[in-house]
């Protein structure tokens, strides 16, 4: 399998995350990709591919105009308004407020973001761009004809809503490479996504469509972030009721449990007949990963790559989340193997 990625991604380092009341060293982190990097080598997947260049055309398709160029101007605003620091906002439209967008830019960002552990740095937009072009190569090399390809993106993407930044993403890069099948030709297109959290962005984009389909297996929003959205009877709307499926699951949910879910979530995705399928590929289900509170072992990720490939669909693995370190490498591309070998 062929993957993708850019060492643009260093360019989003935020210095300090908002985590229990303490500002901490971010969780997603740059040398998160090294350690995955290393396991790719280690079990001699070597086929590394550069990135093309971002194509912004099927960005504007999914995201807001004014969020894009928000995210484009964010930083400039900020150091001219006299800050100092990364851009954290404090101000939210919360409920009965007006949903107007302020002009200054410490209220615009509060306007446009979803959680504040996300701090916005110099190099914050560049690194997106990166990351969605790391993601657009590699949907090229499936829709050109590859079996899979792995996108190693970072930062990662799930979150990231229609006009809403947050969760340590910006743009949804997994969002953006189904669209880009659909502009290949592809009639229906499946996001299956994994990571522990759910993957609120990508319901908000395609909510309303009956051609993408969203299955999201996930720490239930009563307990876990992103709290707002993931619950099961959020199913789709209008033409897309019925092509959103949400799989909450409590604490200590083991891969038994879990594999059950997902194996609901693969003959939903086989009855709706994909011409592709996007895996949003977070490993933060680990048992020891310090942000999150599934079970998962690393040989469950094997199983996983299996389930998936037993799709027998045309498949783009996208990265998103993984905070144990010294384990995503070994666990991402355990998934990677597992589909493989099946
Ligand atoms: O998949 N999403 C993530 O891994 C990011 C979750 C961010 C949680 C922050 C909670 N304060
Ligand atoms: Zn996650």
């Amino acid at each position: 399998m062929k993957f993708t990625f850019s060492e643009d991604h260093r360019l989003h380092f935020p210095q300090a995350e908002l985590h229990g009341g303490e500002f901490v060293t971010p969780f997603e982190r740059p040398s998160r990709v090294e350690y995955v990097l290393n396991r790719l080598r280690t079990v001699g997947m070597t086929d590394l591919i550069a990135p093309d260049a971002y194509d912004p055309a099927p960005v504007a398709a999914i995201h807001d105009a004014g969020y894009l160029n928000f995210l484009a101007t964010a930083w400039a605003d900020w150091t001219a308004a006299g800050y100092r620091g990364e851009i954290v906002p404090t101000g939210f439209p919360m409920r009965r407020m007006q949903q107007r967008i302020p002009q200054e830019i410490d209220g615009k960002a509060g306007y446009y973001c979803l959680a504040v552990e996300t701090a916005i740095t110099g190099g914050t937009w560049a690194a997106a761009q990166s990351s969605c072009a790391v993601a657009q190569t590699a949907q090229r090399l499936v829709a050109g004809g590859d079996r899979a390809a792995f996108a190693l993106c970072r930062p990662p993407g799930h979150h990231a809503a229609i006009d809403m930044y947050g969760g340590y993403c910006f743009i949804n890069n997994a969002a953006v490479a189904a669209e880009m099948f659909r502009r290949d030709g592809a009639k229906r297109v499946a996001i299956l996504d994994v990571d522990f959290h759910h993957g609120n962005g990508t319901q908000d984009i395609f909510y309303h469509r009956d051609d993408v389909l969203f299955c999201s297996l996930h720490g239930a929003p009563e307990t876990a972030f992103p709290y707002f959205l993931g619950y099961a009877d959020e199913t789709g709307a209008g033409k897309g009721e019925g092509f959103n499926a949400n799989y909450p699951m409590p604490e200590g949910t083991p891969y038994e449990v879990w594999g059950a879910a997902l194996d609901d979530a693969a003959r939903r995705i086989a009855t709706f007949g994909p011409d592709a399928l996007v895996v949003s590929l977070g490993v933060d289900t680990f048992k020891d990963d310090p942000i999150s509170y599934f079970k998962l072992d690393s040989p469950d990720f094997l199983k996983i790559g299996q389930r998936i490939a037993r799709l027998g669909l045309p498949t783009l693995f996208v990265m998103e989340g993984g905070y144990a370190i010294g384990a995503i490498g070994l666990n991402t591309v355990n998934v990677l193997e597992g589909f493989e070998n099946a």
